[in-house]
C-alpha cells in the first residue's frame, strides 16, 4: 500500500551538514518526497509533537535541543514507507542501530539522533497534518 510518512532532519543532522546525504538515501530507494521545508520549531510547535513523552526524564532537554535550530521536514511517500523509512533510520539508541542505518552510521547519542520518523499510521496522519498544511504537499498529479 503506498503510504506517506513524516520525517525531519533533527537540528543535529542540520548542523553537521547532512541534509543531502539523508535525503539521498530516500530518493536511491525510490520513494518520492511529497513536501519538503526548512523551519524552526518554536517551543510550543515542539512540546505538541512530542506530547506523549512530557514528563519523562529525558523530555526538557529534548524539547531545548530540538528547538535549537532549523529542522528539515518532509514527507516521503511510497509503498509500505511508514515501516520502510522507520527500518532505515535504526533504533532508537544509535549505538545499537545496525551498520547501514542513518543512526547507525550517523549517530552516537539518544537524544542528538539526527531524524524522526512517524512510528505508525496514526501518527503518519496527525504529524503530516501537524507540519504541513495540504497546499504544501504535491499530490503527484
Ligand atoms: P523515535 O525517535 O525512535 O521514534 P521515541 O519516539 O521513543 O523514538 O523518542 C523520541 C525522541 O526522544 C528520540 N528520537 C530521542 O531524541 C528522545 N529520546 C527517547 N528516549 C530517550 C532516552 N531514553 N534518553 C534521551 N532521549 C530520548
Amino acid at each position: 500500500m503506498v503510504e506517506r510518512t513524516l520525517v525531519f532532519i533533527k537540528p543535529d543532522g542540520v548542523e553537521r551538514g547532512l541534509v543531502g546525504r539523508i535525503i539521498t538515501r530516500f530518493e536511491d530507494k525510490g520513494f518520492r518526497i511529497s513536501a519538503l521545508k526548512m523551519f524552526r520549531m518554536t517551543r510550543g510547535f515542539a512540546e505538541e509533537h512530542y506530547k506523549e513523552h512530557a514528563g519523562k526524564p529525558f523530555f526538557k532537554a529534548l524539547i531545548e535541543f530540538v528547538t535549537r535550530g532549523p529542522v528539515v521536514a518532509m514527507i516521503i511517500e511510497g509503498e509500505s514507507a511508514i515501516s520502510t523509512v522507520r527500518r532505515m533510520l535504526g533504533t532508537t539508541n544509535p549505538l545499537e542501530a545496525a551498520p547501514g542505518t542513518i543512526r547507525g552510521d550517523f549517530a552516537i547519542q539518544t537524544t542528538e539522533n539526527v531524524i524522526h520518523a512517524s512510528s505508525d499510521e496514526k501518527a503518519a496522519r496527525s504529524e503530516i497534518e501537524h507540519f504541513f498544511t495540504e497546499k504544501e504537499i504535491d499530490s503527484g498529479a
